[in-house]
């Protein structure tokens, strides 16, 4: 009875007598939505939005509602485990913490002993709330080596941006934009990152007009005034072709391109080798309609730009975030209310300060694998997942011994699936910390039972750039789960580092927490912290850059011995690029379009989500099916030159002829063999993970790459 219940900030583990409502906030996907725990005698019983958050303002997706489904499934895992028989064989035995915890101290103690620390690797999956207790164990234990999927998703971004404006740009859709152009992404499912689908929404509603590109007929597309219907991985062309058009067509904003930016005429060069006519057949569009979104999109003003992360997951990573930073420079829109805005953290420790990444000292930083190669991942602090695949593999630069992964079905989300089953099957350790025993987990030796969001206490939403934290609370606790603070915190002090880690969770949010002033309790009772709101800060102090003005021409890109002026290269493998094989393998690929109900590899077994979408649709044009023989509903063969798959067709006029479009990270938790089926539906068994590699980030074509279907 919600009527009756009172709300407490407080987090109790105990059962008590009555219903209770509990301010929280989700992380049931990248966005922070403020919720409100519903709990009766000690037992979660629904999760609702919270109406006074100003991320959500009440809403909730079908993940965040389902919290209590994940909380209590039958199948989570509640103890730490070993395995006894060979990798993958399925056979389990509980250990306790105490065990679990000495065994992998002194393993990794004993590995660095004999081949030092970067023989360990940690891994982490998408950006989480723990990056900092991972990076800080890291640093403090003396390896460089963490690797996550940063370097295809968020991170050439991050970089790049900062080196042209210092900061992350984000579309300020509270305060209403005039028009969004949404590349390449589906906020309103999705929330990548800082955004909050809510908050578009509610712009849209407001009358925004939308300029959407993508080869798919989104929700979005149908509310679009314009929608550019693009040869996928061909992004890069069609934004230079923007920067062109603007330029020549003298569309850009004078006052700040003269006042507040340096570079202009060698962007102007360089945009000028991209006229309309050479970018129109590179991206499948006519010329009219990239001239109407580039006029769009210059002239109404305030105008944002809502990238998604299939311009990360490229061998043109750089250069997109490069163009789109342009972009916004060149039409005054940066840091402008209702466009692009460079939010100003709250006062908590910046990730690198609570990370202690002071700590790594520099022979060992230089050793990230790859980290020359690729400046702007190694600046991130990220080892690529290829390059730990061959120092795994091949020994190349040194062999990577160990790996403990926090939150990674790496099996089914990374590129080149067999190769990376291959590699975990040669680790002489592995440690994978989960909620449930997933194909990766079972190749583990060690396998340890992580909380979930609702076991957790944390400042939410602290790695994201729109300007807020909010608070997330322990509110009950299953098994003897731990989180992957705790693990990573009692791991540290098992190697001898207890200086270096907090007695309690509560210390260790407290220390993140001091800027503000505010202890962990403290910030429980205040519940969400936004950093200071203020528009066009670079009219008083200009730029965090080196020239104090935005750099179409950054020198800290250049300083890399990298090309800072943004250029394309075809995807690796597609009809220009590779004509020959697209003879065998005649279609496009695009991989990794968001279902709403689940995270990645995440979701599969909670009944009422999976109920909503029960298996993975490869959708194809009613052409491209007619051409291949291919019905809707029945099964086809995907392949490519790195393997085989099988999905359920949907024949649909919404994607782009000659394009298959297929969710990745599918298996199956109800096959009770211990591969799960990860082989059978899992789109990275497609893909590739050699070169080339984008030469900044290391990046590579995850999302685009070519196929052929048959009827299976
Ligand atoms: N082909 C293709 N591949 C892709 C993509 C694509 O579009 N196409 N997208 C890429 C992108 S952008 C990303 S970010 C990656 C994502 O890749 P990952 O983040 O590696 O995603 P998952 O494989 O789903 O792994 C997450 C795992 O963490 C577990 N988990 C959930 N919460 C927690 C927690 O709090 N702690 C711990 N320890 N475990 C937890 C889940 O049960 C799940 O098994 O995938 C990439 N892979
Ligand atoms: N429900 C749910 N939410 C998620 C995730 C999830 O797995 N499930 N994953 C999270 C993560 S880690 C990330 S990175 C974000 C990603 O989130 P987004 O970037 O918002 O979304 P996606 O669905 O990956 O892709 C958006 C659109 O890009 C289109 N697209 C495909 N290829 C191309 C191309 O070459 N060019 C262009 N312009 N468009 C193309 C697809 O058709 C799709 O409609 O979502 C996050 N949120
Ligand atoms: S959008 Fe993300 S944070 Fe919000 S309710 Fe859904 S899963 Fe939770
Ligand atoms: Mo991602």
């Amino acid at each position: 009875m919600a009527e009756a219940a009172t709300i407490e900030q407080r987090s109790e583990v105990e059962a008590t007598q009555s219903e209770r409502v509990v301010k929280s906030t989700c992380r049931g996907c990248h966005g922070a939505c403020g919720v409100l725990v519903h709990v009766r005698d000690g037992v979660v019983t629904k999760v609702v939005g919270d109406p006074d958050n100003p991320m959500n303002r009440g809403s909730l997706c079908s993940i965040g509602l389902a919290a209590p489904e994940l909380l209590y499934h039958q199948d989570r895992l509640l103890h730490p485990m070993k395995r006894r028989g060979a990798r993958g064989s399925g056979q389990w035995e509980r250990i306790s913490w105490d065990e679990a915890f000495d065994t992998i101290a002194a393993k990794l103690q004993g590995l660095r002993q004999a081949h030092g620390a970067e023989s360990v690797c940690l891994v982490q999956g998408t950006g989480r709330d723990y990056a900092e207790f991972l990076y800080r164990f890291a640093n403090v234990f003396g390896t460089p080596s963490v690797a996550t999927p940063g370097y295809i998703c968020y991170f050439p971004r991050v970089v790049v941006h900062n080196a042209v404006c210092g900061g992350l740009p984000i579309a300020n859709y509270e305060a209403h934009p005039k028009c969004a152009v949404i590349w390449g992404c589906n906020p309103h499912i999705t929330s990548p990152e800082e955004y909050q689908g809510a908050q578009l929404v509610d712009a849209l509603n407001a009358g925004m007009k939308l300029i959407v590109i993508d080869p798919r007929f989104t929700t979005l597309a149908s509310r679009a005034t314009i929608w550019l219907q693009l040869r996928p991985g061909t992004d890069t062309a069609l934004a230079l072709g923007m920067l062109h058009h603007i330029i020549s067509n003298k569309l850009y904003d004078r006052d700040f391109v003269e006042n507040y930016t340096i570079g202009f005429e060698q962007l102007a060069e360089r945009a000028r080798l991209w006229p309309l006519e050479r970018v129109a057949e590179i991206t499948w569009l006519p010329a009219r309609k990239i001239a109407d979104a580039a006029e769009l999109y210059a002239r109404e003003k305030p105008a944002a730009i809502n990238p998604g992360q299939v311009l990360d997951g490229s061998v043109n990573a750089a250069s997109n975030a490069l163009c789109l930073g342009h972009l916004m420079a060149l039409t005054g829109n940066l840091d402008r209310q209702g466009g692009n805005v460079l939010f100003s953290p709250p006062k908590v420790k910046t990730l690198s300060q609570f990370a202690l990444h002071g700590e790594l000292p520099p022979e060992a930083n230089a050793k990230r694998l790859g980290g020359a190669e690729f400046p702007v991942a190694n600046q991130g602090m990220i080892t690529t997942h290829p390059k730990l695949l061959d120092s795994i593999l091949d020994g190349t630069p040194y062999r990577t011994r160990a790996v403990l992964v926090h939150g990674s079905n790496a099996l089914l989300s990374w590129p080149d699936s067999q190769r990376v089953y291959k590699a975990f099957n040669a680790l002489e350790f592995l440690v994978v910390t989960e909620l449930f025993m997933t194909p990766t987990a079972e190749l583990a030796d060690i396998v340890l039972p992580v909380a979930t969001w609702l076991e957790t206490d944390d400042v939410a939403a602290y790695w994201t750039r729109h300007g807020k934290v909010s608070v997330r609370q322990k509110i009950v606790q299953c098994g003897e789960v731990k989180s992957d603070q705790e693990i990573l915190m009692e791991l540290g002090k098992r190697l001898g580092y207890a200086d270096k880690f907090f007695p309690t969770m509560e210390d260790a949010l407290t220390d993140l927490l001091t800027p503000s002033g505010l202890t962990w309790r403290q910030f429980k009772e205040v519940g969400f912290l936004p950093g200071e709101l203020r528009y066009e800060k670079y009219r008083t102090r200009g730029f965090s850059t080196p020239s104090r003005k935005y750099e179409f021409v950054p020198e800290k890109i250049s300083a890399m011995g990298r090309d800072p002026l943004p250029t394309y290269l075809e995807p690796p493998e597609s009809p220009v690029s590779k004509p020959e094989l697209c003879k065998v393998y005649p279609l496009i690929l695009s991989t990794g379009y968001r279902q709403p109900m689940f995270f990645h590899s995440e979701s599969r077994q909670i009944p009422s989500l999976r109920a909503k979408w029960p298996e993975p649709l490869a959708e194809v044009h009613p052409e491209t099916a007619a051409r291949y023989n291919l019905k809707d509903g029945a099964m086809a063969v995907i392949e490519s030159p790195r393997g085989s798959i099988s999905m359920k067709v949907k024949v649909t006029p919404g994607v782009l002829r000659g394009v298959v479009a297929a969710p990745h990270c599918w298996w199956f938790p109800e096959k009770t063999s211990p591969d799960h089926g990860w082989r059978e539906a899992n789109v990275n068994m497609l893909t590739d993970s050699g070169p080339p590699y984008d030469a900044y980030a290391g990046s590579v074509s995850i999302r685009t790459l070519l196929c052929r279907v048959r009827p299976a």
